[in-house]
This record gives C-alpha cells, structure tokens and sequence, in this order.
C-alpha cells in the first residue's frame, strides 16, 4: 500500500466512523425524542387524571338509588323506593302496598341479598358504626334504622323519610325489608318489628322507565288497521 493509498483508506475509515458516530447521534436523538413523546403522553394522562371532571369516574358515584320491594314466601307486600343524595341526608320516598294496616318496621338490611324466601339473607340492620338499634331520631340508632312506614286503611303506605346517618353510596347493593310488625324503636337487636314480610335489594337508578305516550300507540293502532286492510280478500 503506498502511502497514499494509505492516507485515503485512512481517511475513508475517518468518514466512516464520522458518519456511525453521527448515525449513533441521529438513533440518540430519536431514542430521546421518543422519551420525551412517551414521558409527555404520561404526563397528559396523568393531568387527565388529576382532572376530576375526566379521570375520577365522578358517575361511580350515585346520586340515586332505587328499590323494588316483593313480598317473602307467603306475602303479598311489594312497593318502589326511591333514595336521593341531598346535602348532609338522603330522601327516601316512595310507597309499599298489601300491608295491613297500622306501622310496619322499615330499615336498610346490611346485605342485597334476597335469596331466602323469609328475607333472612339481607343479614342484619345495617350498622357500620358499631350502634344499638333506635328510632331514626334517637342519639344512638343503626345506620339503617328507617323506623316505621304507616299502611292507611287501603294497606299503602306512603315513604317519606330524610335518613340522617345515610348517603346513597352506602346503601347501594343492601336491602330493604319491611316488617310484619312495628319496630319499637328500642328492643336489641333490632327493634322486635317481626317477620320480614317484604325485601327489596338497593341499586343504582337509572332514567326510569320509558313514560307512556298515547301517540305512538295510535299511530301503531292506525298502521295496523291499515295492514288489516290491505291483507282483507276483494
Ligand atoms: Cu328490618
Ligand atoms: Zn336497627
């Protein structure tokens, strides 16, 4: 090799590692440009998170809840309760029905549970604090403790009670049980309100059903008399 030749394949070898080592450079700053891409989309989500109106899953968290009562092995009582959040309690309304008259015991059971046929499996008042059972109003009562609904003459009973101790969110997945006889607001465990005569397991509310419109109906009846028009034999 002459010295040339030498210097040239020198040089060729130069450019060459110039060029890896500006190849090298160019993958580092596509590697660190894809860092930053990456740690920038975490950080996006994490902001997005720390959002509340977009990462809390604020609807996990019901505003209300609703109850459908039907009557245990050999009762007749069924009813709609509706539970919804206000500042501080939650408003229970709604109606029972096939009661006899006078007061039935009313609480939140601790389990939404309704496989027994006499309503046992909804456990317990619930209590998540420990309490002896009371009246809703008494310094020391369950959590669950709704005390009594009033059945009218009819067996109705309208509900209407503003539950202190309770929010929607701990009342969803229990139950509702409605007693054969009255709780009186202080016999342990649970009132001596009697057999459960009526159990109803709590869930998150939905729209409600679909309201009734008569017009769609008509339109229904009207294509169908049409139809039955035009199959009839000339
Ligand atoms: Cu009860
Ligand atoms: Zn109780």
């Amino acid at each position: 090799m002459t010295l040339h030749q030498q210097l040239g394949w020198r040089a060729a070898n130069l450019i060459y590692r110039l060029n890896d080592l500006r190849k090298a450079s160019l993958m580092r700053g596509v590697a660190l440009f894809c860092l930053m891409l990456g740690s920038a989309a975490a950080m996006l989500v994490s902001v997005q998170a720390d959002d509340p109106k977009e990462g809390a899953h604020e609807d996990l968290v019901p505003n209300g809840a609703v109850c459908r009562i039907r009557g245990t092995k050999g009762n007749k009582t069924f009813g709609q309760i509706r539970f919804i959040q206000k500042n501080g309690f939650v408003h229970v309304t709604g109606q029972v029905r096939n009661l006899t008259e006078g007061e039935h015991g009313f609480h939140v059971h601790e389990f939404g549970d309704a496989r027994a046929a006499d309503g046992s499996s909804s456990g317990g008042h619930f209590n998540p604090d420990g309490h002896e059972h009371g009246g809703p109003d008494s310094d020391e009562h369950h959590a669950g403790d709704l005390g009594n609904i009033t059945a009218n003459a009819d067996g109705i009973a309208k509900v209407d009670i503003k539950a202190k101790g309770l929010t929607v969110i701990s009342v969803v997945g229990r139950a509702i049980v409605v007693h054969g006889g009255t709780d009186d607001l202080k016999s342990q465990p649970s009132g001596a309100a009697g057999p459960r005569i009526g159990v109803g397991v709590i869930g998150i509310a939905g729209p409600g059903p679909a309201k009734k419109d008569a017009k769609p109906k008509a339109k229904a009846k009207a294509k169908a008399k049409l139809k039955a028009a035009a199959v009839k034999p000339s």
